[in-house]
This record gives C-alpha cells, sequence and structure tokens, in this order.
C-alpha cells in the first residue's frame, strides 16, 4: 500500500509552504498523511489535497505506522525527535541543522547526489541549509562538466530565513522608516525604530534591515565567522563530494521578504566558457536561465519568489582568474531552500 508520510512541524513557517507544495503536485504517491506540531498547535485543522486533517501533538505515538516523516522544526526538536521517529520504523527527512555533518546520516540535494538516499544507517536523511541549497543545482551541474575546485561565495538573505519573526519585523520596520527622509545620516534609521517603538533588542537581526544590509546571518562561531557561512563551506564540501574543496563564504542579511540571492565565484580544473556553461544550466531542468544583461535581463528575488527552480543569470568569465566563472543565483528559500528540497526527497524514498 501507498507508503504514510508525516510532516513534522506542520504549523510553522516551511511547514505551511510544504502543504502548499503537497497540494500542487500532479502526483502523489503517499497513502496518508500525518500533521504533527507541538502541544500548542495540536487540534488545529488544516486541508491537504482536499482532505481535512487535524494536527496532532508530537509524542513517539505519533510515528506508529508511518513510513516516511518530513521535519520543519528548529534544531533541538530534530535532535531530540528524529531518533525518536527512526527508532519507530520511520525513514526520516530532516531539515534542520541537527544531522547534516553526522557522517551516517546523508545530506542529500537531488540534482547532486539522490543516490546517497539509500545509505542512511540512522534512518535519517539531512535536507542542507537553504543559503547553500540555493545554489547546489548550478554548482552540481557545473561540477559534472568541469570539476569545481574553489568557491567564493557573498548572500543576499532573505528575512523568511530567521523565520515568521524576520518577516515581522523587516515589515515593521518598513512601515516606521517609510516618508520619514531617513537613511541619510548615520544612526537616523535606528533612531526612527526606537521612536517607532522597535528597539533593536526585540529583533531577530543585530543591526536595522529596513534601508540597510547586515554583514551577520546565523549565530557568531568565533575567528570572525558566522554559522551560515561555516555551513555553506561544509555543506557544499558533502554535497558535492569534494572534501577539499576551497570555499569563503560571506554571509548578508538583505530587506527582502523571501528568495536568498548569491554571487558566485567559482573555479574549475577544466576550461569553461560561458556559453559552455550556459548549455550545462539549459539542460538542468531544475534551471531557469535568465541571462541577458544587455537587456537587463537577470533574477532578482522579487522577480522569482514562489517559484521551484534555481534562478541564474549575469553569467561571465572572470577576466583575471583562469577556469572561472562569475554568476548570480535567486532560490526561492522556503520552496527549494527548504520544502521542496525535503519532499523531493520524501518523493524519492516513496518512489522506490
Ligand atoms: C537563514 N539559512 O537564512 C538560514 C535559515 O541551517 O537550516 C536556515 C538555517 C538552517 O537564516
Amino acid at each position: 500500500s501507498a507508503p504514510v508520510l508525516a510532516l513534522v512541524g506542520a504549523t510553522g513557517a516551511v511547514g505551511t509552504v510544504m502543504i502548499d507544495i503537497m497540494d500542487s503536485r500532479p502526483t502523489f504517491p503517499f497513502g496518508d498523511v500525518r500533521l504533527i506540531a507541538s502541544q500548542r498547535s495540536a487540534g488545529r485543522k488544516l486541508t491537504v489535497r482536499g482532505e481535512e486533517k487535524t494536527v496532532v501533538a508530537l509524542s513517539p505515538e505519533a510515528f506508529d505506522g508511518v513510513d516516511i516523516a518530513m521535519f520543519d522544526v528548529p534544531d533541538e526538536i530534530s535532535a531530540e525527535w528524529a531518533p525518536v521517529a527512526a527508532s519507530r520504523g520511520a525513514v526520516v527527512v530532516d531539515n534542520s541543522g541537527a544531522f547534516r555533518m553526522d557522517d551516517d546520516v546523508p545530506l542529500v540535494v537531488p540534482e547532486c547526489n539522490l543516490d546517497k538516499i539509500h545509505e542512511r544507517p540512522r534512518g535519517i536523511i539531512s535536507n542542507p541549509n537553504c543559503t547553500t541549497l540555493s545554489m547546489m543545482a548550478a554548482l552540481g551541474a557545473l561540477h559534472r562538466s568541469f570539476e569545481l575546485k574553489e568557491l567564493v561565495v557573498a548572500s543576499y538573505q532573505a528575512v523568511s530565513g530567521a523565520g515568521v519573526a524576520g518577516v515581522e519585523r523587516l515589515y515593521a520596520e518598513l512601515a516606521a522608516v517609510v516618508g520619514k527622509g531617513v537613511g541619510v545620516r548615520a544612526g537616523d534609521v535606528r533612531e526612527a525604530l526606537e521612536a517607532a517603538g522597535l528597539p533593536l533588542a526585540d529583533s531577530p537581526f543585530p543591526a536595522p534591515l529596513a534601508l540597510n544590509v547586515v554583514p551577520s546571518a546565523g549565530s557568531y562561531k568565533g575567528d570572525g565567522w558566522y554559522s551560515e557561512e561555516l555551513k555553506v563551506r561544509n555543506e557544499s564540501r558533502k554535497i558535492l563530494g569534494i572534501p577539499d574543496l576551497k570555499v569563503s563564504a560571506t554571509c548578508v542579511r538583505v530587506p527582502v521578504v523571501t528568495t536568498h540571492s548569491l554571487a558566485v565565484h567559482a573555479t574549475f580544473a577544466s576550461e569553461v566558457t560561458v556559453a559552455r556553461a550556459r548549455e550545462v544550466f539549459e539542460a538542468q531542468s531544475s534551471i531557469v536561465l535568465q541571462d541577458d544583461a544587455e537587456n537587463g535581463v537577470f533574477p532578482t528575488p522579487a522577480d522569482v519568489v514562489g517559484g521551484d527552480p534555481t534562478y541564474v543569470g549575469r553569467i561571465r568569465q572572470a577576466l583575471d582568474f583562469p577556469n572561472t566563472l562569475d554568476f548570480f543565483v535567486c532560490g526561492d528559500n522556503l520552496r527549494k531552500g527548504a520544502a521542496l528540497n525535503t519532499y523531493e526527497i520524501a518523493e524519492a524514498l516513496a518512489q522506490r
């Protein structure tokens, strides 16, 4: 019979997008769908593929009879509950950071390493961080053709990466600065936020986001690095299967609601041209090329949000670096960056 699917974190930011994705798939290889969330959300009614479901509270018994469990919850909840689900017989596809670098847990992007879903001694498969994931379909395709050696990236990350609180904060800050003529004197945006009752202490971000960019994403990890930058390095190496890949990332939060962007500088072992890179991208069904700089055609987050593909543009041959391309990538951090990739893994498990 068709496998039973569970969604843990059904009422959160990514869980909500996951239900939207399940609703929009042309075919659905699962039987029953069980929605699981915290005690606080238990009892809520949500509709999945036209059928009303009651959200049940997270408990060991909630996983009985579940074949595949998708987790969209914070790290500490996954760390505690993913092994419980696995011990009850479910294959867990986890979107948190709790298991990504565990040697016994594959870190999967279907375009790069789908075969790894079978190597899961702990019964857990990890979904990458949305920043890493937003460029992986593009980099995986180029790596297969030209062998990636070095990667330098700068991210432009949307506030929904920090959850619903990040989105609410950005909207509130924007409302507090519009029409105030601020952004012209050091500190005037902070003053406008204070005056509007939006002290920085209440923000998920360490500086104003409105009219600003903030070079800090995730938590500070020492030696100058933030967690998102280290995740980009570690996860790219694991997904692409290049343990010695040279990576340097600078992760920056920008006043965008959803869709992460990355400026990528990638160096390859073999010769690469813009024309050949375009051919590689065009052959990948999950990549959309928007690359006609002369006519102002390139991806921007506001134009691609809500889409499933990875959007690529501004492809250039680096002028001073051999075998090196520069390009710009946009990917919806809640869809391919989180829910969609998790769902694609679950779907592949169900189909096999
Ligand atoms: C952000 N990429 O934009 C993060 C959110 O490791 O899954 C996801 C954190 C993670 O803030």
